[in-house]
């Protein structure tokens, strides 16, 4: 082989390298942005927009026995401005009142929200307890990090008949 055929043999290996180099580097480039926009939309789609609770007396601390059983749904505002929720309750006497509280499942903790029977709605202004003054994002992070739950209050079961962690669904 020539001195001339060697440096041309070598060249086109070299501009086949960077070549190839630079098509695996764009094909990344295009995997990691379609990764975190996938990401994104599964953000907004299934962790914040919808939250529920199923209520019973066995998930009190200590249980309390009771037939009373209960739902509620939380649906986040897309500015997270504003909650608007439902509370249902069957086979419950005696209503007192019915609250968010902060705590993990098995834990008592504060009431942060007062919720009233049937749709309602909650704005940063109905916040209250160790939530007095924050956002309604400080309070959908602890909807996500499963740090609340729903308790409604009767005269029979002052400290809570039913209760139900809020998980989103
Ligand atoms: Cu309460």
């Amino acid at each position: 082989m020539s001195n001339l055929r060697r440096l041309q043999t070598t060249t086109t290996t070299l501009v086949t390298t960077t070549l190839v180099i630079i098509t695996v580097l764009a094909v990344s480039m295009v995997v990691v942005s379609t990764n975190g926009m996938t990401d994104k939309v599964v953000l907004a789609q299934g962790t914040l927009k919808k939250f529920t609770a199923d209520l019973s007396g066995k998930n009190e601390v200590p249980p309390a026995d009771t037939k009373a059983t209960g739902t509620a749904q939380f649906q986040i505002g897309a500015d997270e401005k504003q909650i608007d929720y439902e509370l249902n309750v069957k086979d419950l006497n005696n209503f007192m009142m019915a609250h968010i509280h902060q705590g993990k499942s098995g834990e008592n903790g504060p009431p942060i929200v007062m919720l009233s029977m049937g749709k309602g709605k909650i704005t940063s202004g109905d916040l209250q307890g160790p939530l007095a003054g924050k956002q309604l994002s400080d309070l959908t992070k602890l909807m996500q990090d499963r740090n609340t739950y729903v308790n409604v209050h009767t005269q029979q079961n002052q400290n809570g008949e039913i209760r139900g962690q809020i998980s989103s669904s």
